[in-house]
């Protein structure tokens, strides 16, 4: 009995990945506030970030889930490494800084750049708006327009407005990607 339980367990686990490590990036112009994100999702509070020279990886447990997060620095000099990032990316994370209207559009340029490598062509998007905090800060309405989600073809993906200082946003739009996930991996 307990053998046939724990191969039930064994297919179930299986079934939700739960025994495997899901891969996710966190990618975005400098500033926009990944490493904030990664340490609130990971820790649930707000650390005192440096610029990231490099990049900053923590597993967490999410939903039965075991991810495997990667926060890349985003500086200019830095973003040409992002590819060697990307095999095996369940998906990315894209976090831009609301307020940043003048660099909206490298943003944009960078993210559909990183969308047409054909290792991330299976990867889920979800973009954080973040900074909702902040006056004057693009909805999230405004960074997906300014961003041409609606061109995605061919890829799930969502937009979330986040305030990582706050702690809004970042749960729905990990809820959302774990869905995503698990789908499919059905
Ligand atoms: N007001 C506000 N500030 C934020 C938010 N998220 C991050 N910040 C601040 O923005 C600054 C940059 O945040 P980081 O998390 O270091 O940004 P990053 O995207 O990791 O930047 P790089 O490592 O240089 O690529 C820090 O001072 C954060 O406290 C937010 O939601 N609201
Ligand atoms: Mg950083």
């Amino acid at each position: 009995m307990g053998q046939i339980v724990s191969s039930f367990t064994g297919i179930f686990s299986k079934l939700w990945g739960i025994d495997r490590e899901i891969r996710i990036l966190i990618l975005g112009l400098d500033g926009a506030g990944k490493t904030t994100i990664l340490y609130r999702l990971q820790m649930g509070e707000v650390v005192k970030t440096k610029p990231t020279i490099g990049f900053n990886v923590e597993t967490l447990k999410y939903k039965n889930l075991t991810l495997n997060i990667w926060d890349l620095g985003g500086q200019t000099s830095i973003r040409p490494y992002w590819r060697c990032y990307y095999a095996n990316t369940a998906a990315v994370i894209f976090v831009v800084d609301s307020t940043d209207k003048d660099r909206i559009e490298t943003a944009a340029k960078e993210l559909h750049l990183m969308l047409r490598e054909e290792e991330l062509l299976d990867s889920a998007l979800l973009v954080f708006a973040n900074k909702q905090d902040q006056p004057g800060a693009m909805t999230a309405a405004e960074v997906s327009q300014a961003l041409s989600l609606t061109d995605l073809k061919d890829r799930s993906w969502s937009i979330v407005a986040s305030s990582a200082i706050k702690g809004e946003g970042l749960s729905e739009g990990l809820d959302w990607l774990m869905d995503v996930i698990k789908e499919e991996q059905l």
